[in-house]
């Protein structure tokens, strides 16, 4: 039943975007041609393409304490939950300090392409702090792209001074269009050395935040935004917000879910606030994809975060520990490294071209688990999976539509029962999970469930395709 092992590389999904039409990197069911040149911008960016997630990674440097508003959704305590997981806190470093960090790791994980600033504040409410970073990375480190994530209140101030830096990519978050909402979301916001309240400061924020985003669009710097889902506050409004930014071009929407707990002791947490189940999520990012496509592979990482998306090397770098590393920053070597990532792309998009052009019937849609390590390829263990990628097969495409976080089996040699229950629970919509090994308890316990475990190290496309083939067999 399980694809054998094989190092050959298949296809890859690779989607395509328009600018101000609302193209994107990330998962469609009708690819739309992207400018080259634009797609140019995106294609080493693993937020903005869907496609580059697979290979490269993404660094925070938490240089950003303050912030000028007050979300209902963070407690400042923790990092800006605007862009990371509520409840998490992150180092604050210096810009020298996160100079050398950046240069440290663009040494020992060469296809580390972006260097964002996402907190633990507002990146603009410090803007010194911000921008004298991006000076030390760019000029010790040109191949590296420049990302800020903000709240957009002092966004209008700063568009200038963000294109001379050659920041290319710019995220706003922004929930709401309409400040009787806003409201319900920010209790105040201070600007001009004055302290806004109610509809007052949600008004001003809304302002601030469509003047920048318009600035962006005139600026030519591709702009993202983020969104916050609260269901019974913003959700059917997100709706509104996502016609609202598109008009002004922003290249890529990401609606989140609202993270609220008790302990983490926010507003929102703090009085029994919800957030969105997987499907209410879904189901909202479906009705606003419309022309723009919506980002699925979101994260929601931390101020600090290190590594490919889906995985968390932050550890690996406390400040404690980098300090102590030597850069190694080498252009020739990374730009090396970024060839045969890019080879291998072409690879994969050229078998998946191929595919397509047998134009081979597609038949019913099944979803499939993996545990993957990045690359497009079935390469992890299933009790080291912390998180398993989700597939739409149909026999002729492999389309990456999600990732559920668990918690990992494998705990110090020892499986978990509890935690293979959860990670059942967290998969059993998939027919199968496809891992380059999975140990007989768990291969028993997933039969049950009706999950198939599938075992190979190839290209994701590959084995899901094999799968599928027997699949349609036996069914
Ligand atoms: Fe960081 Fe944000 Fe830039 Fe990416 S994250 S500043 S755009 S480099 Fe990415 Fe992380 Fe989601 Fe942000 S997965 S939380 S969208
Ligand atoms: Fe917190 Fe970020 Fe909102 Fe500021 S903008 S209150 S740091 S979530």
């Amino acid at each position: 039943m399980s694809p054998t092992t094989s190092t050959t590389l298949v296809t890859e999904s690779k989607t395509k975007a328009k600018k101000s039409s609302g193209g994107c990197g990330c998962s469609s069911t009708t690819p739309q041609q992207i400018d080259p040149k634009i797609q140019e911008r995106i294609e080493k960016h693993p937020c903005y393409s869907e496609d580059a997630h697979h290979h490269y990674a993404r660094m925070h440097v938490a240089v950003a304490p303050a912030c000028n508003i007050q979300c209902n959704y963070c407690n400042r305590k923790y990092d800006c939950a605007n862009e990371s997981r509520p409840g998490v806190v992150s180092e604050l470093l210096t810009p020298e300090e996160a100079a050398h960090k950046a240069l440290v790791i663009a040494g020992k994980i060469p296809q580390m392409t972006v260097l964002g600033i996402a907190g633990p504040g507002d990146p603009l409410a410090n803007p010194k702090q911000t921008f004298r970073t991006f000076e030390l990375v760019a000029d010790k480190a040109p191949d590296i792209k420049l990302c800020l994530s903000t709240n957009g209140l002092m966004l209008p101030d700063h568009v200038d001074r963000i294109k001379d830096l050659n920041v290319d990519h710019v995220t706003i978050t922004i929930n709401m269009v309409d400040p009787k909402v806003g409201a319900q979301i920010y209790p105040w916001v201070r600007y001009q050395r004055k302290r806004w309240k109610g509809e007052e400061a949600a008004q001003l924020l809304h302002e601030r935040q469509m003047e920048g985003l318009q600035a962006l669009q005139e600026a030519d710097i591709l702009c993202k935004v983020n969104s916050v889902m609260i269901p019974g506050i913003n959700d059917e409004h997100l709706v509104e917000v996502d016609e609202a930014i598109r008009a002004r071009g922003a290249f890529l929407h990401n609606i989140m879910p609202l993270i609220s707990a008790p302990e983490h002791g926010t507003y929102f947490g703090l009085t029994g606030q919800r957030g969105p189940n997987p499907k209410e999520l879904k189901a909202l990012q479906d009705k606003c994809s419309g022309n723009m496509k919506m980002m699925r592979h979101c994260r929601q990482c931390r101020a600090d975060a290190v590594g490919l998306l889906g995985e968390d090397r932050s550890q690996e770098f406390t400040k404690e520990k980098f300090l102590e590393m030597t850069p190694e920053y080498n252009l020739e070597k990374r730009q090396e490294v970024h060839a045969g990532i890019e080879q291998i792309k072409d690879a994969m998009k050229a078998a998946k071209a191929e595919r397509a052009a047998k134009k081979q019937p597609r038949g019913e849609k099944i979803l499939v688990a993996v545990a993957t390590k990045g690359g497009g390829v079935v390469n992890q263990h299933f009790g080291h999976a912390k998180e398993f990628q989700i597939f739409e097969v149909d026999g002729v495409e492999v389309k990456f539509v999600g990732h559920r976080k668990v918690d990992h089996y494998c705990q110090g040699g020892y499986g978990e029962e509890a935690t293979l229950d959860n990670i059942i629970g967290a998969i059993k919509d998939c027919k199968a999970v496809l891992a380059s090994k999975i140990g007989d308890c768990p291969q028993g316990m997933l039969k049950e469930a009706g999950v198939e475990p599938v075992q190979g190290y190839d290209t994701i496309d590959k084995i899901a395709l094999e799968y599928y083939k027997q699949f349609v067999v036996n069914n």
